[in-house]
């Protein structure tokens, strides 16, 4: 039988068409049937495997308050906003493992806005009164955060056109944030929530600190309102979530009978821990299984155990990986000296760094992650944990760089990651092939990797990155200097012995 178009009419067909069942949102859909309480910008693929789908698991309970209006604030979410609108906001989630493959169909977005379509639109939608949340999951660049003085990058171009009052059509999300809570404020509403989904160290601290000086900047009396009244909960989220490849969606029709052009691939595996701290109400998450926390503490130790061990074990396997001709995170734990590498950068370096969590065995943590890396079926695209690297190591790999200076722990694996990146920046692998280096700050990186060879001095300069701490450190410039040297002459894999015991 030729595979269904998912979209409402076709639901309950798409549940025993293929040959395993699916699972389909057994709520009613659309306006009439349910509220949008959050609006969510930065719908790609992870969010629909993780906040998408906690609130899918709501709704299947008929908490019907909380659907998600989608936001595309760039050019490329056009794909999304086509692809949505034609399936009636539907999509299916491939959960795989070496148990099998599980299709799920998504029903919890419920509309979506494509801000180049209507900005005013979008602006409206987040002053609405049903709109308790907004959430975002907009990359380490989307903040506008500088990691050297820990403020907005004010200066910015984008940022400095949101900040002219003029200017009634915003660029960033801090433009979008700032005009629908003025008007929340006039129309004497609360607050929503702005709920950061993004992986970074404090996100809920920085998303309030990054809004609150933008603010500060248009108008200190609301900027103090936010302040003092929204809150910006803190959050640890997790899910691998590949890119979707086109073999995926053929394998959806044969396997399930679904015609969908954009599902998601992702693991079975899902996490997310958030602090308990609303402006303007929240669903009761914890019926999905969200761990929601009262304790800013708590929350601090889950984030800063993901972000080193699962990110920062991530970039060892993408950026060597990538250099020495890899593809896959899973090819790249099938080579035995890489995964003892892995395994030693994580017990070894990265542990001792980290504070104990009561109920949290940190040696099975690094377990499950060893058994998420190697799982075969999702097929996790190096490319895709390198993209963006300019927000990544500074958060992944030099914290845990510069703790081991300050306590004198080992930081050899870590240094060899930090220069094989240093190295994968010029857009060659160790067999001479090039590859796009996909990050903001391409032309900046890849002028300092190329003026400064072997030696890290020009690209350590790069203050807003990597602050001064490290510069100075000679036993870190001699380490990573030795090994740029080693993997410039030898290439990946000849070097990696020498890290690995
Ligand atoms: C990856 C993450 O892109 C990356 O650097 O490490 O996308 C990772 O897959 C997620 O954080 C898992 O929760």
């Amino acid at each position: 039988m030729a595979p269904l178009k998912l979209n409402n009419q076709n639901l309950s067909q798409i549940s025993t068409a293929g040959q395993s069942q699916v699972k389909v949102p057994a709520y009613p859909r659309g306006n009439g049937a349910v509220k949008e309480g959050i609006v969510h910008i930065g719908v790609g693929g992870f969010h629909r495997a993780h906040l998408a789908v906690y609130v899918d698991q709501l709704m299947q309970q008929g908490i019907m308050d909380y659907a998600i209006c989608g936001v595309g604030l760039t050019p490329f979410d056009a794909t999304m906003r086509d692809v949505l609108r034609s399936q009636d906001h539907l999509y299916t989630v491939i959960e795989r493992s070496a148990k099998g493959s599980f299709a799920n169909v998504v029903g919890s977005i419920n509309s979506f806005l494509f801000a180049p379509d209507d900005r005013e639109a979008v602006i409206a939608k987040m002053a609405h009164p049903d709109t308790h949340i907004v959430s975002l999951t907009i990359t380490e660049s989307g903040y506008y955060y500088n990691e050297n003085t820990h403020e907005l990058q004010s200066e910015h171009p984008d940022i400095q056109f949101d900040l002219d009052p003029a200017n009634k059509q915003p660029r960033t999300t801090f433009g979008f944030l700032y005009a629908a809570l003025e008007r929340r404020h006039q129309q004497g509403l609360r607050p929503f929530t702005v709920m950061s989904c993004d992986n970074m160290q404090k996100n809920g601290a920085i998303t309030r600190h990054m809004l609150v000086s933008f603010a500060r900047l248009r108008n200190p009396e609301l900027a103090e309102w936010i302040n003092t009244k929204a809150h910006f909960p803190n959050a640890m989220v997790d899910r691998i979530t590949p890119q979707t490849s086109p073999a995926d969606k053929t394998s959806l029709a044969e396997n399930f009978g679904i015609e969908d052009a954009w599902p998601v691939v992702t693991e079975p595996f899902m996490q997310w821990v958030i602090e308990d701290h609303f402006s303007d109400g929240r669903p009761p998450f914890e019926k999905a299984g969200v761990q929601v926390v009262t304790n800013v503490h708590d929350v601090e130790q889950f984030e800063k155990h993901k972000l080193r061990l699962l990110n920062g074990s991530h970039s060892a396997i993408g950026y060597p990986g990538q250099m020495a001709g890899f593809s896959y995170v899973h090819e790249v734990m099938e080579h035995p000296v890489y995964r003892k590498f892995v395994w030693q950068m994580m017990q070894e370096e990265v542990k001792p760094l980290l504070p104990d969590i009561p109920g949290v065995n940190i040696d099975e943590y690094c377990k499950t992650l060893m058994d998420r890396f190697s799982n075969p079926t999702i097929m996790d695209q190096l490319p895709r944990i390198a993209l963006n690297s300019s927000g990544k190591i500074p958060q992944f790999i030099m914290p845990s760089i510069a703790e081991a200076i300050w306590v004198t722990g080992p930081f050899r694996r870590l240094c060899f990651v930090a220069a094989a990146w240093f190295r994968y920046l010029n857009g060659f692998d160790d067999n001479g092939k090039p590859f796009n280096v996909d990050d903001p700050m391409r032309d900046e990186l890849q002028a300092k990797a190329r003026a400064g060879g072997t030696h890290p001095a020009e690209i350590l300069s790069i203050r807003n990155l990597f602050g001064d701490d490290l510069r100075g450190d000679k036993r870190f410039i001699q380490e990573i200097t030795t090994a740029m040297e080693d993997i410039a002459r030898d290439g990946i894999l000849k070097t990696l012995p020498k890290y690995v015991d």
